[in-house]
């Protein structure tokens, strides 16, 4: 067995993305032979692709250590977000219009203490994590996304919900000058989401601000997105303003569009085919149009840390 000393360790082999499954592995072995790390724990974030503005002092988690990367150029440049054109690489061109500085978001609805918190002061007073998430997208495709960003229930916490707040809401921004796709009434403005209150406060939840070790490209839903790992992309509500805490379940863009294909959970189930396709089965984005697909798990994968949330459900009814 060969172990190489500190300086023989190029930066790249510990966070080169394509070689990423064995990072943590090999740390581990490194400390437990008491070799000392040539750059700290940072060292094990995923090197940082140079394109966007680099995030300093991420906190290294254990979400996702066994997970291979999507490239950089497909997560940011294979998107979904009908605000800048319904095409599939419409927002990487357009979604320069946005502008994510000031940015500000409200609170309100089912809670003692309603305001606003700006994008500024929730980057400097929430650590901000990697995690890498597998994200599943309802046509059957999938991406590995290195997330940064802080679990949304504590952002929630500190606006004090009641007992009241059953659920939680979230709107993205109305402005058709920043986003051209809102000049057509495609969908009904603002995209709105929601989640039940036990599944926001789920650590898995996360409000994301960064992927890459980089602030969020706008076509990525800059400055401020929702991530669920266990549910369909669509939840994954971009660019938020506005998060509301009510009694009664939200109306949520897609459900509200077509509830027959589209439900308010979006639990990620290979039992429960959308009308028009299976779900069994999903490709990976960057892996190609003719590679194999993958069998497509419970929960996305998450089934142990999730399941217990919808315990005695029919997930064929509540799909
Ligand atoms: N505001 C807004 N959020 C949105 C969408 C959208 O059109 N508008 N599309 C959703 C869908 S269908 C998917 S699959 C994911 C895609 O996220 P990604 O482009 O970062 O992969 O964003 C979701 N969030
Ligand atoms: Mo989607």
């Amino acid at each position: 067995m060969l172990i190489k000393k500190p300086a023989d360790i190029r930066p790249s082999e510990i966070t080169d993305p394509v070689a990423y499954a064995g990072r943590r592995a090999f740390l581990q072995a490194a400390a437990a032979l008491g070799v000392g790390m040539v750059a700290g724990p940072a060292a094990a974030l995923v090197k940082v692709p140079g394109k966007g503005e680099a995030m300093a002092g991420l906190v290294d988690t254990p979400y996702g250590d066994e997970l291979e990367l999507t490239g950089y150029e497909h997560v940011t440049g294979y998107n979904n977000f009908y605000e800048f054109g319904t095409g599939k690489d419409d927002p990487a061109r357009n979604a320069h219009t946005l502008q994510t500085r000031p940015w500000s978001i409200v609170v309100d609805g089912e809670c003692e203490a309603p305001g606003e918190i700006g994008i500024e002061d929730i980057l400097k007073a929430f650590p901000q994590e990697e995690r890498i998430y597998r994200l599943r997208c309802v046509e059957a495709w999938a991406m590995v996304v290195p997330w940064v960003g802080f679990p949304l229930g504590s952002l929630l916490g500190r606006f004090k919900p009641t007992s009241k707040a059953n659920y939680v809401a979230f709107e993205t921004l109305v402005d058709p000058q920043q986003m051209p796709g809102q000049r057509r009434a495609v969908l009904d403005w603002p995209y709105r989401e929601g989640l039940r209150m036990d599944e926001a406060m789920h650590p898995l939840t996360i409000l994301a601000t960064g992927l890459y070790g980089e602030l969020l490209p706008n076509q990525n839903g800059a400055p401020l997105r929702l991530v669920v790992p266990w549910k369909y992309g669509f939840k994954s509500i971009k660019s938020i303003v506005r998060i509301s805490f009510s009694q009664t379940l939200p109306e949520t863009t897609w459900w509200k569009l077509a509830p027959h294909e589209y439900g308010f959970y979006a639990n990620v189930n290979p039992g429960v085919d959308h009308p028009r396709w299976s779900q069994a089965r999903h490709r990976l984005i960057g892996e190609g149009l003719f590679s194999s697909k993958h069998s497509t798990q419970m929960f996305n994968g998450y089934a142990d840390e999730v399941a217990d949330l919808y315990r005695g459900m029919d997930l064929a009814k509540f799909y």
